[in-house]
């Protein structure tokens, strides 16, 4: 112990910059993956924006804390900064899984519509969890992938299916498949080893997983587009100057923009990959259309109950505001 405090006093001498803040910032995606690529950039823009007094240091793909450690991490001040899925949350609070209700927002400009109508509320709930929301970047919309051809929900019986929060998995059980939780970082595994051999995500992560080394079909869904938040501990946050958090802001503003304009550029080119790598990539059939939709209904009145008046309140306000 006295050993590294030694070695912080002479780092902090040799630096000589008294305000100087490095900041670790772990991310639960691939290194490559475009959340992570925005995140760098975000981190690069606040080095140059602050003049150096702060630094932040990204560590993706769930090297520093995997993906499921990273909100408590920064909750409890173990590190400063850091991006999550926050859907993958919604067994703490049922709000942070509005993003993923199905059939709700399925195109970027609902997305962006539904966030601005969530954000308020949102801000409120993390706030009272010690956290300071910065940005938030949506994931390309959301289709199926499976071994075998899905004509219909009924071919998903049985079916090992890989979830990545509450809604992905009461989908599996609705469908009558089996949901296991699994983080991206570990898809590709559990994919080759037969943990896992089905699943709902991006083609993104698709891209990112080489699913077509073990699947053969993505079917477009378009289900809901759910969002990545890169969120600062309140204490940390409040602890830098004001010009050290207007150029923090600067900078979230221009990586939210940034991140989602390339989500939605890439989009078409992920689908691109899976199928110039050997997969079908198709629209659903109008039966396994018709199924989801269905089992999309029982989702949206189950959160909607879970979410209270919360939920209810942002529902509301994005059907106002899209006149859906
Ligand atoms: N990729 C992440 C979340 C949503 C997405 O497109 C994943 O599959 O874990």
């Amino acid at each position: 112990m006295r050993y590294s405090v030694g070695l912080a006093v002479l780092a902090f001498g040799v630096a000589g910059a008294a305000h100087a803040e490095t900041w670790d910032m772990p991310m639960a995606y691939p290194d490559s993956n475009f959340h992570s690529e925005n995140g760098k950039a975000f981190a690069a823009c606040v080095g140059k924006g602050t003049g150096g007094d702060l630094e932040i240091t990204v560590h993706a793909g769930g090297s520093l804390y995997k993906g499921d450690e990273i909100k408590r991490a920064i909750q409890t001040g173990q590190v400063p900064i850091g991006e999550r899925l926050l859907s993958a949350h919604q067994n703490e609070n049922p709000v942070f899984g509005f993003d993923s209700v199905p059939f709700l927002a399925t195109s970027y400009d609902a997305s962006a519509t539904l966030y601005e109508e969530a954000k308020p509320t949102l801000e409120k709930i993390l706030a009272n969890q010690n956290l300071v929301l910065l940005y938030s970047v949506p994931w390309p919309p959301q289709g199926l992938y499976t071994k075998k051809d899905v004509e219909s929900a009924a071919d998903m019986k049985g079916v090992k299916f890989r979830s990545y929060n509450t809604t992905t998995a009461r989908l599996a059980e609705l469908m009558g498949a089996v949901p296991v939780q699994i983080e991206a970082a570990e898809l590709s595994q559990a994919l080759a080893t037969g943990v896992a051999e089905s699943f709902i995500s991006s083609g993104s992560t698709g891209y990112d997983s080489k699913v077509w080394e073990q699947l053969d079909h993505f079917y477009d869904i378009q289900a809901w587009l759910p969002r990545n938040y890169v969120m600062a501990n309140k204490g940390a946050w409040e602890g830098l100057d004001e010009k050290t958090r207007n150029a923090v802001l600067a900078c979230a503003d221009e990586a939210a923009k940034r991140g989602t304009a390339r989500s939605q550029e890439l989009n078409d080119y992920y689908k691109e990959e899976l199928a110039k790598n050997g997969m079908t990539v198709a629209a659903p059939s109008d039966q396994l259309t018709a199924d989801l939709l269905k089992f999309g209904q029982t989702l949206t009145e189950e959160w909607l109950r879970s979410a209270g008046t919360d939920g209810q309140a942002i529902v509301d306000a994005y059907q106002a505001k899209t006149g859906g």
